[in-house]
């Protein structure tokens, strides 16, 4: 046997996986998940029996309960999903090495008998709107037109739910927020929208920015409301005072976020369908939205009949060739993105006669970590960390915006450079455990044995810790003018992550109004077609602040669920 279903077949036959052993139940294999834990244990039991390995592949960090067939294929060579952002050396039967090899939605198009003979068919299913993608625009899309009373189906193109979202680590941001005023902070929704515009360097579309910054301290109590925990207030790049909401402690807010959007959608029912791909949005001859076209990952094209449907694709950072073509200089960056991040709704949208908006404007996180392939986030510099070069010196402001920070480490000796922290700010911020434990985190109790083992100048990174020590007690950076310094490094044990800037999120994309409806290249609404989230243009303007796109999401996603919920109705 070289792949699961021939060594199954040698046990007993193709039904020891599928209830119909000419094809499989659905795209989400339901069934043949059931069988893989009925005899093997849920995720938990399998990663049980693997304490002693130092990372258990069955215990991840993702949301939802991530079904066996991700990474275990039937009839093809298994991969490992974690493959895609990480590179670990799971031993996993009949493996495969983790490849993508997606064609474009333009691609799948071209001439393609199975779409005709899907499109003559009858539609598969009927509902009221059809939400493309499960990342935080989606689910919110899902939950919120759910509660109006609408009928909705998620179609998910990779085989887990919650795209970029669930990878989000430093925040939500949101001004005058409960969480706020029980820490006492200030803020005002001037403010919040100065800076927003300020960061975006003033091409932000001022209507979208209203509904971001007006609606962030709703979204918050909505989430909280459906479960959330999002009572620690920590300070991103860009911001004038503390406003980014994270989970008690700062652990990740995107997979908690994720997590509470999915219980919730679980709750009522929502059918949410994985390794299904929207191809196409269909609409009549008044170009009003009919249904959407879509390649089930197992059950090949159909389409599904709907009178709405919300565009909550994401960005396209992972798509390096779409990416360079929009800015050269990124040809070639790696990105901090999920696989699936390749900007299908863009395509998908345009074909629909959908008007696009500041495309060429994308973002390169500063701080990927050069070991790993994983990004750190932003609050461990918010919370105190500083940057230094090879030289053992500081070269900018750390929280300075992300365009400023990037372009600041490009110019340092080999691109990269290193945070330093020590264990107070370890200690300020769960998230930082999960680095450590991925193994990407040196550490050492003297600073200059550190530097030294990293090839960093040790006397002079032990020299600019010392005067950075003194700005903090002066309470003024003498020499980079950072705003915030919560704490001095001189606590335990010293760390250091060597980083480097890579793409990250996409500015550009859908143009949409202030009720999340889609602009067509002619300037008027298009019938029935909404989008919401990263795939669409205008709300950032050419550079996202650090803790607004969860704010986006969430506010732009409920927006377009409820009044794709309210047209349905009319
Ligand atoms: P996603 O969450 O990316 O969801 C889109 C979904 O659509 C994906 O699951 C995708 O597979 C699916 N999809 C795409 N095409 C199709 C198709 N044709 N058919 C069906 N499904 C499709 N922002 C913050 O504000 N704070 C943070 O702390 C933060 N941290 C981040 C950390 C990382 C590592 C990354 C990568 C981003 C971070 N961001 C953060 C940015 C933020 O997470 C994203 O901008 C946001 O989550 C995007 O949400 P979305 O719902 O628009 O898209
Ligand atoms: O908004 C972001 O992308 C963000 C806060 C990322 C991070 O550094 O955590």
């Amino acid at each position: 046997a070289d792949n699961l279903a021939a060594f199954h077949n040698d046990m007993g036959g193709c039904q020891n996986c599928h209830s119909d052993a000419n094809k499989p139940t659905d795209d989400n294999l339901t069934h043949e998940n059931e069988q893989c834990q009925s005899c093997h244990g849920t995720l938990a039991d399998v990663a049980a029996t693997e304490e002693n390995v130092e990372h258990s592949p069955h215990l991840s960090h993702l949301p939802g309960e991530p079904a066996c067939t991700s990474c275990h294929m039937g009839h093809e060579k298994s991969v490992v999903y974690c493959d895609s952002c990480h590179s670990f050396d799971f031993n996993m039967p009949f493996e495969g090495k983790w490849e993508r090899h997606e064609p474009s939605i333009n691609e799948l198009l071209k001439a393609n008998s199975d779409i005709e003979k899907a499109l003559k068919a009858a539609p598969r299913d009927t509902t009221d709107i059809v939400i493309i993608g499960s990342g935080g625009a989606g689910l919110s899309a899902a939950v919120a037109a759910h509660d109006k009373g609408a009928k909705v189906i998620v179609l998910e193109k990779e085989p887990l739910v919650g795209g970029n979202t669930k990878l989000a680590a430093g925040g939500m941001n949101a001004a005058l927020t409960k969480q706020q005023k029980a820490k006492g902070i200030e803020d005002s929704l001037e403010l919040m929208t100065e800076d927003t515009m300020k960061g975006g360097r003033n091409i932000n579309d001022p209507a979208l920015v209203e509904v971001l910054v007006t609606h962030s301290a709703g979204s918050v109590d909505w989430l909280t409301g459906l479960g959330a925990d999002l009572n620690d207030v920590g300070r991103m790049g860009g911001a004038s005072v503390n406003r980014t909401h994270r989970p008690t402690g700062g652990a990740g807010v995107g997979a908690h976020v994720v997590q509470v959007l999915y219980d919730n959608a679980e709750k009522r029912e929502i059918d949410i369908r994985f390794n299904s791909r929207a191809v196409e949005i269909l609409e009549d001859d008044n170009g009003q939205v009919r249904g959407v076209l879509v390649k089930g990952g197992h059950t090949g094209y159909y389409w599904i009949k709907a009178d709405a449907v919300v565009v909550a694709t994401g960005g396209f950072a992972r798509n390096n060739e779409r990416v360079a073509s929009l800015d050269p200089k990124l040809k070639g960056f790696a990105a901090t993105n999920h696989p699936g991040a390749t900007g299908d709704g863009l395509d998908v949208a345009s074909n629909a006669g959908a008007a696009m908006k500041d495309l060429e404007y994308i973002q390169a996180h500063p701080t990927l970590s050069v070991a790993g392939g994983v990004m750190v986030t932003e609050a461990v510099r918010g919370n105190g960390a500083i940057l230094v070069n090879r030289e053992g010196d500081r070269f900018v402001n750390e929280i300075t915006t992300r365009d400023k920070a990037s372009a600041a480490i490009l110019e340092q000796t080999g691109k990269t450079a290193f945070l330093i922290f020590d264990d107070s700010v370890r200690h300020s911020l769960k998230k930082i455990e999960r680095y450590i434990e991925l193994g990407v985190v040196p550490s050492n109790s003297s600073l200059k044995a550190l530097g030294d083992s990293l090839g960093i100048n040790g006397a002079e990174l032990e020299k600019s810790v010392a005067r950075y020590n003194e700005f903090v007690a002066a309470g003024k950076d003498g020499d980079f003018a950072r705003p915030n310094m919560p704490r001095s490094l001189n606590q335990g044990n010293f760390y250091a992550i060597e980083v480097t800037p890579a793409v990250h999120h996409t500015m550009g994309g859908v143009k949409i109004d202030n009720h999340g409806e889609v602009v067509s290249t002619e300037g008027k609404v298009i019938k029935g077609m909404f989008a919401a989230g990263e795939v669409t243009g205008g709300v950032h303007g050419a550079n996202r602040l650090g803790g607004n796109a969860i704010s986006d999401i969430v506010t732009f996603g409920r927006m377009a669920g409820e009044n794709a919920a309210a047209f349905v109705k009319k």
